[in-house]
């Protein structure tokens, strides 16, 4: 025993020694000249961040190691309006965040997530890689902040709840709901009589735990991943907006990038988004099952009379008037007339 403890104990000096004689050695050879923090608000398996981290490696090989792209999921940087602040800051120079809360400093960007708005994913691609997205990122680079060309996915948003499955707008009647810090959505269900609280992803586990909201909405391939059924009973799948990640940048660290070093990462951050696309419509069209199998029960609801509620609430009008006329006729040139 004493014989094999003294071993250990001279092994483990001898690694010291030659660690401390290796190590500024090795720590020189691998300095990036560009350590750059991504931030985002998913968990370590959500698509996003597989291929977020797949793109760092790429980063690296692609620039010689003079890039290297951190990748911080989970909120572990801060909560989303945190994190927002931080990267105008330049704190952090990376982060994607939904369209629907950068709208707190860029109010058009949270165009996408209008009530109903898209039917599918081939219209919601068309729209972001065109004009619609084109006319946010616009916006977005008069906040002096940079969005990369290709948004990325979250999904089409499914409503879960603690207390009863939601089959029409009536059952959102007094319904106590988490909604993400963001106006469009406070706004979205006032209109259908819901009560809204607004509370940052990194919270929204305990909230539902507690109870102190009785449901939440979001994609399934996230409802998964943050495992989000072990708190909730009933998933409707009420597909009541199409929510999407713009890939943001801060403008300083952004130019502080030499060209051909620039060239290089936005090509490989838009890869790995349409990589990041396929998986996560992937995911959201195949966990249903899983998740039914851990306990979760589905009902498909109607949307017409959801969207009807919406419209005689006055909901669509009154976001039109927010817009303004060139940013609803280039939604509604996407998706068809909605007000
Ligand atoms: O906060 C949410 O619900 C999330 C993770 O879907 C967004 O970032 C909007």
């Amino acid at each position: 025993m004493s014989f094999s403890r003294r071993t250990l104990l001279k092994a483990s000096a001898a690694s010291a020694v030659i660690g401390s004689v290796g190590a500024p050695f090795v720590a020189r050879a691998q300095q990036a000249e560009f350590t750059y923090k991504f931030a985002n608000n998913l968990p370590d398996s959500h698509p996003l961040n597989i291929r977020a981290k797949e793109m760092s490696a790429a980063i690296k090989t692609e620039t010689d190691g003079r890039v290297d792209v951190q990748v911080f999921p989970n909120n572990q940087l801060g909560a989303d309006t945190d994190v927002l602040s931080q990267l105008r800051s330049g704190g952090v120079e990376f982060f994607t965040i939904s369209g629907l809360i950068l709208a707190t400093l860029v109010p058009a960007a949270s165009i996408n997530g209008m009530g109903f708005a898209f039917p599918d994913y081939p219209t919601v691609w068309k729209a972001m890689d065109g004009d619609l997205g084109a006319y946010v990122r616009g916006q977005i680079a008069k906040a002096n902040l940079v969005a990369m060309d290709k948004i990325w996915d979250n999904g089409f948003r499914q409503t879960t709840s603690s207390t009863k499955p939601i089959n029409g707008p009536e059952d959102y009647k007094g319904f106590k709901i988490r909604v993400p810090v963001s106006p469009l959505w406070t706004s979205m269900f006032k209109a259908f009589d819901a009560a809204p609280a607004s509370i940052n992803f990194n919270e929204v586990y305990s909230a539902l735990q507690t109870k102190i909201v009785e449901g939440q909405e979001n994609p399934l391939a996230l409802i998964s991943t943050a495992k989000l059924n072990e708190v909730q009973k009933y998933c409707s799948l009420t597909n009541h907006m199409w929510d999407g990640y713009w890939f943001l940048a801060n403008r300083r660290a952004w130019e502080a990038l030499p060209e051909d070093i620039r060239t290089i990462v936005a090509r490989n951050i838009n890869a790995a988004s349409v990589k990041a696309r396929v998986d996560t419509e992937k995911l959201n069209a195949t966990v249903r099952q899983e998740l039914a199998a851990k306990g979760l029960t589905f009902n498909q609801p109607d949307v017409a009379p959801f969207r009807e509620k919406l419209r005689s609430a006055g909901f669509y009008s009154e976001w039109k008037g927010k817009y303004g006329e060139e940013a609803w006729s280039i939604l509604e040139k996407s998706v068809g007339k909605l007000s």
